[in-house]
C-alpha cells in the first residue's frame, strides 16, 4: 500500500476499472428486487456546474447504497439535448446546434466519469437522437388519434422588425433581443396536449404520494388549482345577448355592482367596434402579456363599455365594463365585480368611482369595515334578502340552488391548470409529426414515415429556423398527395417528459417502451432535482406518465415513488465599482479575504488591489461570476474530497455554502482516514475478535462502532441526512485515531472498525474505499459488497445512568450495571446521598420505574 494518498492515481485507476469492467451496466434480474435511482438529466450546456455535482452526488450516494444492500440498482444518465441555448451559441459561434450540442456531451460526459458516478453508460440517451424522438412523434400522433391533442391559436411574443417569433428568454424588457423592437403578441395556430382532461387525476395521485416534499405537492396543488364556483348567466339590458361569469363566491351575489370582461372577450370586441378608445384601450391590454402571479399587484385598468346588464335576482341594471385584470382564458373570461368583498374588484371601484355594496359581515360580530380593503373572509350575509343570517356554506349553497332553479346558474369545478402548448417555433427541437394536406386537411405523419427527421447540418442566421427558411424541407407526400409538414418543433418539455421510461429499453427498435423491462423497472424508486422543476417538468412527468398508463405501455399509476429536491449551491460573492459606475464582479477564487475571529469576512481585495465589496452568499452565476468550477476543484483535491464535502456541508434539501476551508477540511479528513489504514497496515491483525476476550475499552469502541453504523444506515437509507452520517463516522474516526493497537484484540478491533468504515463511507467517497478495501485484504470488490450491518450485541451498554426524583425533583442519578433489575436499581438509588436526605423521616408510597431511565419516588 502507497503511505501517501494520491487521488489523482486511485481515481484515474478505479474509474479505469469500473469503465473497462461495465460494473454499473444492469438488465433484469429476477432474484433481486429492483431499485430505479434517478437524477434529472442534465442540459448539455458545456461544462458541469456544482448545482450538477450536488445533484449526481446525492443520486450516486443512494444507488450505491442500495447496490450494496443487494438491490439490482439502475442508475442511468442521459442528456436533454434540445433547446434554445444551442441555437444562441450556434449563431455566436458560427456552428449548428447539433455539432456544439454533441461537442459538449462528450466534454460533460467525461466530466461525469470523473466524478466517478455509477451509472450504466450504455443506457445513455440523448433527446436530438432521431432514434429517441422519433418515439415521441409516434406517441403524439397517437394522441392525436385519441383526441387529446388540438390546435388552437395562441399568442407568442413577435418581433415586428425580424418577422419572427420569439421564446420568452429572448424578450428583454419588453424588447427584442437582437434588434431592440418593442415586442408585439401575435396570435397564432398552435398545437396543445390536454393535460386539463387530466386534471383530476393528477390532483387525486399526490395523495398516493407520501415520498415527495409537501412544498413540492402544494406548488402542484396550486397549479392545477381546483375551485368550486357557479357559472352565472346575465342578460344583457338592451339586446338578447348574454354574459356569463364564474364565481366561486355565489354567496356574495346580492353584491354585484359591475360586470368586468377580459379584453378579448366577444362583448368587449363588439362594444370596441364604434368607440375608438375602448379599441385602443383593448389593443393596449392585448400588448401587455400579464402573469396570472401580477394581476393581484399590478395597476387596475378599465373601461366601460357603454351597455348594462341585468342582475339575475334583484333585476337592477348593472355597467358592465373591460378591465385589464381579467383573464380571457380562465373561467368564462368574465366576472361579475364585488368591490365589497373582492380586493381586485375593490382596488378597481376606487379608481372608477364604482359602488360598494357590503353583503357579508364578520362572523364574529366585529364591525365591518370596508373603508380600506375590501372585507374577503367568509363570514355572515347581509343584505342579501332571504339569505341573511347564514354562514359562507349556507348561503352559497342556497344562492346556488335559487339560481340552477331558475335556470341561469350552473355548479361547476375550474381548474386553474391550462392545456399544454407544445408548439414551439424554434428550430432546435424535435419536428412536430404534422401535415396540411391541399384541401386543408390537417393528418398526421404515418409511423412508416418516422422520424421526421430535424437536419442538424445547417447554418444559423439567427432570424428563422432554417426548416422554416427552406422552402423544401416540409414538402412530403401523404398517400401519394402532395402535403406540407409542420415547421414548429416540440417544447423541449416534451422530450423530458418520459426519458425516466425509455432508459428502461433504450435501444428497443419496435415501439416506444418495452412494457416488460418498463414494468420491471418502473416506478422511479428515487427522483432527484431541483425544486425549480416543481411544477412544470414534475407535472408533464406524472401527466406524461399517465398518457403512457393509458396506452397500455406500462402499468404503474405514477412515475417515481419517492423525491427529493436538492437545495442551491452558494458562494461568496465580491465585486467593486469601476470609474464608469459599474458593478466588476471579481471571482471569488481570486480573492484574499481577511477576516475576524468569529470568521466573517472584514476585508477583500483582488490581484490588482481593488477593495472590494461582500455581497454575500448568494446562487452561483455567471452574473455574479461566483461559480466555483468543479473540474478545477477535482483536479485540485480529487473527486472523493469535492464528493465529501458536498455531502458533509449541509442537509440535501438545504442550501449548501461553497467555502474552501470546509474542502480542505474534507481533504485533511481523507488523509487521515488514508494514514490510519496505512498505519494499521504495518502490523495488521492476525487472530480474530474474541469478544469474551475484549478489555473494557476494546468493547467501548466496538460498542462505538455498532451504534455508528446503526446511526449511518438509518442516516442513508431511511432519513437521507447524508450530512450527519458522515458526522457520525468521523466522530468514529477520532476514537479510532486514538485507540491503542498493541495487542492483537486491539488490531482484531481495528480491523473491524476500518473495514466498515471503509463501507460506511464508499457510497459517498467511492474511490478511496474501493483502493483502502483492497489494502485491507480483502477479495471482493467493494462495489457488491454487503452493506454493513449493525451488531445489536456489540450495541449494549455495560452500564445504565437513572435519574432519580423524590416528589417529581431530581435528587441523583446512579450508574448501575445494565442488567440491574427494578430492585438493585431502587436499593442504590435509596444508598445514594442526597436521595437519602430527601427520603428521610417520610413514608414511600409508590415507586415509578421508567426502564433504563427513570426511577421516581412518591413519599409522604
Ligand atoms: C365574485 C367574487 C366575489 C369573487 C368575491 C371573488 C370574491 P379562483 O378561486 O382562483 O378560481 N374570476 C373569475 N374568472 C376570472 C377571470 N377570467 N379573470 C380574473 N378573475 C376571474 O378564482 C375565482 C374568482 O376569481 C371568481 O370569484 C371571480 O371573482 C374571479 F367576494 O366572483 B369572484
Amino acid at each position: 500500500m502507497q503511505e501517501q494518498y494520491r487521488p489523482d492515481l486511485v481515481e484515474s485507476r478505479i474509474q479505469k476499472f469500473w469503465q473497462d469492467n461495465k460494473t454499473f451496466k444492469v438488465q433484469q434480474d429476477p432474484q433481486k428486487e429492483k431499485y430505479y435511482c434517478l437524477s434529472m438529466f442534465p442540459y448539455p450546456s458545456g461544462r458541469l456546474h456544482m448545482g450538477h455535482v450536488r445533484n449526481y452526488t446525492i443520486g450516486d450516494v443512494v444507488s450505491r447504497y442500495q447496490r450494496m444492500n443487494g438491490k439490482n440498482v439502475l442508475q442511468p444518465i442521459g442528456w436533454d439535448a434540445f433547446g434554445l441555448p444551442a441555437e444562441n451559441a450556434a449563431i455566436k459561434n458560427k456552428a449548428a446546434p447539433a455539432t456544439w450540442t454533441y461537442d459538449n456531451i462528450e466534454y460533460m460526459k467525461n466530466q461525469l466519469k470523473m466524478l466517478g458516478f455509477s451509472y450504466d453508460w450504455d443506457r445513455e440517451i440523448a433527446t436530438c437522437k432521431p432514434q429517441y424522438y422519433k418515439w415521441e412523434q409516434w406517441f403524439f400522433t397517437e394522441l392525436y388519434k385519441k383526441g387529446l391533442i388540438y390546435k388552437k391559436t395562441s399568442t407568442v411574443n413577435w418581433c415586428p422588425n425580424d418577422q419572427t417569433v420569439l421564446a420568452n428568454e429572448q424578450v428583454n424588457d419588453g424588447c427584442c433581443w437582437r434588434c431592440d423592437t418593442p415586442v408585439e403578441q401575435k396570435e397564432i395556430p398552435q398545437w396543445f396536449v390536454k393535460i386539463t382532461e387530466y386534471a383530476e387525476q393528477l390532483l387525486q395521485g399526490l395523495d398516493q404520494l407520501p415520498d415527495w416534499p409537501d412544498q413540492v405537492k402544494a406548488m402542484q396543488r396550486n397549479w392545477i388549482g381546483r375551485s368550486e364556483g357557479v357559472e352565472i348567466t346575465f342578460k344583457m339590458q338592451d339586446s338578447d345577448e348574454n354574459v356569463t361569469v364564474y364565481t366561486t363566491r355565489p354567496d356574495t351575489f346580492y353584491g354585484v355592482s359591475y360586470l368586468a370582461v377580459a379584453a378579448g372577450h366577444p362583448l368587449a370586441e363588439q362594444a370596441a367596434k364604434d368607440n375608438p378608445e375602448l379599441t385602443k384601450f383593448i389593443q393596449e391590454c392585448r400588448n401587455t402579456k400579464v402573469a396570472e402571479a401580477e394581476l393581484a399587484t399590478m395597476e387596475k385598468k378599465g373601461m366601460f363599455t357603454g351597455r348594462y346588464a341585468l342582475h339575475p335576482i334583484t333585476g337592477e341594471a348593472v355597467p358592465v365594463w373591460v378591465a385589464n385584470f381579467v383573464l380571457m382564458h380562465y373561467g368564462t373570461g368574465a366576472v361579475m365585480a364585488v368591490p365589497a368583498h373582492d380586493q381586485r374588484d375593490w382596488e378597481f371601484a376606487q379608481k372608477y368611482n364604482l359602488p360598494l355594496k357590503p353583503v357579508i359581515t364578520p362572523a364574529d360580530g366585529s364591525a365591518l369595515d370596508i373603508s380600506k380593503a375590501a372585507y374577503t373572509e367568509h363570514g355572515i350575509a347581509i343584505n342579501s334578502a332571504e339569505f341573511n343570517g347564514l354562514d359562507f356554506e349556507k348561503a352559497f349553497n342556497g344562492i346556488a340552488d335559487k339560481l340552477e332553479a331558475m335556470g341561469v346558474g350552473k355548479r361547476q369545478v375550474n381548474y386553474r391548470l391550462r392545456d399544454w402548448g407544445v408548439s414551439r417555433q424554434r428550430y432546435w427541437g424535435a419536428p412536430i409529426p404534422m401535415m396540411t394536406l391541399e384541401n386543408g386537411e390537417v393528418v398526421p405523419v404515418p409511423l412508416a414515415d418516422l422520424p421526421v427527421v430535424l437536419p442538424e447540418d445547417v447554418v444559423m442566421d439567427g432570424v428563422q429556423s432554417p426548416i422554416k427558411a427552406d422552402p423544401n424541407w416540409a414538402k412530403a407526400t401523404y398517400n401519394g398527395q402532395p402535403a406540407l409538414r409542420e415547421t414548429d418543433t416540440f417544447d423541449t418539455f416534451m422530450e423530458s417528459s418520459w426519458y425516466y421510461a425509455r432508459y428502461t429499453c433504450p435501444d428497443y427498435q419496435q415501439g416506444m417502451l418495452n412494457s416488460e423491462e418498463a414494468n420491471y423497472w418502473l416506478p422511479v424508486d428515487q427522483y432527484i432535482g431541483g425544486i425549480e422543476h416543481a411544477t412544470m417538468h414534475l407535472l408533464y412527468f406524472r401527466f406524461y406518465h399517465k398518457l403512457l398508463r393509458d396506452a397500455g405501455l406500462l402499468a404503474c399509476d405514477e412515475p417515481a415513488t419517492k423525491l427529493l429536491c436538492q437545495g442551491m449551491v452558494l458562494a461568496d460573492a465580491f465585486y467593486y465599482t469601476s470609474e464608469t459606475n459599474e458593478r466588476i464582479w471579481v471571482s471569488p477564487t481570486k480573492v484574499t479575504v481577511t477576516r475576524d475571529e468569529k470568521g466573517r469576512i472584514i476585508k477583500a481585495v483582488d490581484p490588482e488591489g481593488h477593495e472590494l465589496v461582500h455581497a454575500g452568499m448568494t446562487k452561483m452565476s455567471k452574473s455574479k461570476n461566483n461559480g466555483i468550477d468543479p473540474q478545477e476543484m477535482v483536479e485540485k483535491y480529487g473527486a472523493d474530497t469535492v464528493r465529501l464535502f458536498m455531502m458533509f456541508a449541509s442537509p440535501a434539501e438545504m442550501t449548501l455554502e461553497w467555502q474552501e476551508s470546509g474542502v480542505e477540511g474534507a481533504n485533511r479528513f481523507l488523509r487521515r482516514l488514508w494514514k490510519l489504514v496505512y498505519d494499521y497496515q504495518q502490523q495488521p491483525a492476525t487472530t480474530a475478535i474474541d469478544v469474551k476476550a475484549l478489555n473494557a475499552e476494546q468493547k467501548a469502541l466496538r460498542r462505538d462502532l455498532h451504534k455508528t453504523i446503526a446511526k449511518v444506515s438509518d442516516d442513508i437509507g431511511r432519513r437521507q441526512t447524508f450530512n450527519t452520517a458522515i458526522a457520525a463516522v468521523m466522530e468514529l474516526m477520532n476514537k479510532l485515531t486514538k485507540a491503542s493497537l498493541e495487542t492483537e484484540q486491539d488490531k482484531a478491533v481495528m480491523k473491524e472498525a476500518l473495514n466498515a468504515v471503509v463501507k460506511m463511507l464508499y457510497p459517498i467517497t467511492p474511490h478511496i474505499c474501493f483502493q483502502l478495501w483492497q489494502d485491507l485484504g480483502n477479495q471482493d470488490v467493494i462495489d457488491f459488497s454487503p452493506w454493513v450491518v449493525a451488531d445489536e450485541k456489540a450495541m449494549i451498554d455495560d452500564e445504565k445512568l437513572v435519574v432519580v426524583q423524590v416528589n417529581g425533583k431530581v435528587r441523583g442519578k446512579v450508574t448501575v450495571p445494565a442488567s440491574a433489575s427494578e430492585d438493585e436499581i431502587k436499593a442504590t438509588a435509596m444508598a445514594d446521598e442526597n436521595v437519602k436526605k430527601h427520603l428521610d423521616g417520610l413514608n414511600i408510597i409508590k415507586v415509578i420505574y421508567v426502564p433504563g431511565k427513570l426511577l421516581s419516588f412518591v413519599a409522604k
